[in-house]
């Protein structure tokens, strides 16, 4: 059994982390400051510190002898970081070097492992598909500028402090809790929410992005597999499926799996949108032995079953 700190715990994804931490027998706390996250997303007797990610002290104090940190608080969306520039670099990046410099001295006054949360969107406009790791990073909005700079102090926190780092490019991440009511939620969230009521759905432009989606239970398993077996050099991997599916097909295929019309409106282009975003998957699971497995359909009927 260990202690583990989660940032973020009590958003869309952590609630499912610590949902397998639990299960797992492992002792978990949370720092979060309920900006998105819900205290109801997580069972009562996980601890719950209200504050904010870039406050060292806070941070500091929740980080105090723990056996390692995953770090999933963020403002989790594109839209966002274009309105709130300066602030949401202040949670996105400011926040993940407090969680480093923190991890320095957690246990002992020595360095516990940290795993943390990156972005398919470190790779912009690269028109490369599908993306490797080793694929060149052109960042196109601030979230995903500040992602990658979260990359970069992990190479620092690893080599000049000695906390060991794990780093996961999600792609486009689904499944129950994810907030339907937030504008600034994902696409599939949305998009289920209003399908279920009855409600028309707005596709950005034209409705042939592509996009990655993976599934929120498959992709907390390698979150808890690298805290497992924290590895030098700082690695980062892609988690996603390697599976192309546009912004028009999963609105048909979510109408289709919830058995109801489809109310289909086009509004404009969202301001730096990416086009195409397809991972490869191999580093992931040559190095974790497991697929994201789930398929869209089995995905969507769970969500829309959580709704
Ligand atoms: P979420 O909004 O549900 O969770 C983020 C959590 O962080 C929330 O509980 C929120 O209250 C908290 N938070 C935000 N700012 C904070 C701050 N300054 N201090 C403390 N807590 C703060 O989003 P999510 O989808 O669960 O995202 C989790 C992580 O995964 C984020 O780092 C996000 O950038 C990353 N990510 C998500 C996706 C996706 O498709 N959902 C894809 C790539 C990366
Ligand atoms: C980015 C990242 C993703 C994750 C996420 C966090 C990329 C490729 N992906 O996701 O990894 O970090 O940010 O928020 O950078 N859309 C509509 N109608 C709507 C809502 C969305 O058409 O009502 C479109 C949107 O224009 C986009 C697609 O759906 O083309 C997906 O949008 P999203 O906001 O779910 O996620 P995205 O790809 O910006």
């Amino acid at each position: 059994m260990a202690r583990y700190l989660v940032t973020g715990g009590c958003g869309f994804i952590g609630s499912h982390l610590i949902e397998r931490l639990l299960a797992a027998g492992h002792e978990v706390r949370v720092l979060d400051d309920l900006s998105t996250g819900k205290r109801e997303n997580l069972p009562d007797s996980v601890p719950v510190t209200v504050g904010d990610v870039a406050d060292p002290a806070a941070v500091d104090a929740a980080m105090s002898g723990v056996d390692g940190c995953f770090h999933l608080a963020a403002v989790a969306s594109v839209d966002r970081s274009r309105e709130a520039w300066l602030e949401t670099h202040h949670a996105n990046l400011s926040g993940t070097i407090a969680v480093f410099d923190a991890a320095r001295r957690a246990r002992g006054g020595g360095p516990v492992p940290v795993v943390y949360a990156s972005s398919a969107a470190v790779y912009g406009d690269n028109p490369n598909m599908p993306l490797t790791e080793d694929a060149a990073t052109r960042p196109l909005s601030a979230y995903g500028a500040d992602k990658l700079g979260c990359e970069l102090h992990a190479r620092v926190a690893d080599g000049v402090h000695g906390v060991p780092t794990t780093g996961f490019r999600f792609f486009n991440v689904f499944g129950p809790r994810q907030d339907p009511k937030s504008p600034y939620s994902g696409v599939i969230s949305i998009f289920a929410g209003r399908i279920a009521r009855g409600e028309p759905i707005t596709v950005n432009g034209d409705g042939e992005q592509v996009r990655d989606f993976v599934y929120v239970k498959d992709l907390v398993r390698y979150l808890t597999a690298a805290m497992e077996r924290p590895q030098p050099g700082a690695p980062v991997y892609n988690v996603c499926t390697g599976t192309p599916t546009t912004v028009n097909r999963l609105a048909e295929v979510l109408a289709a799996v919830a058995g109801k019309p489809l109310d289909r409106r086009t509004g404009p282009a969202r301001p730096g949108d990416i086009r195409v975003s397809i991972g490869d998957p191999s580093r992931l699971v040559a190095a974790f032995g497991m697929a994201c497995e789930t398929s869209l359909e089995e995905g969507l009927r769970d969500t829309l079953a959580w709704l």
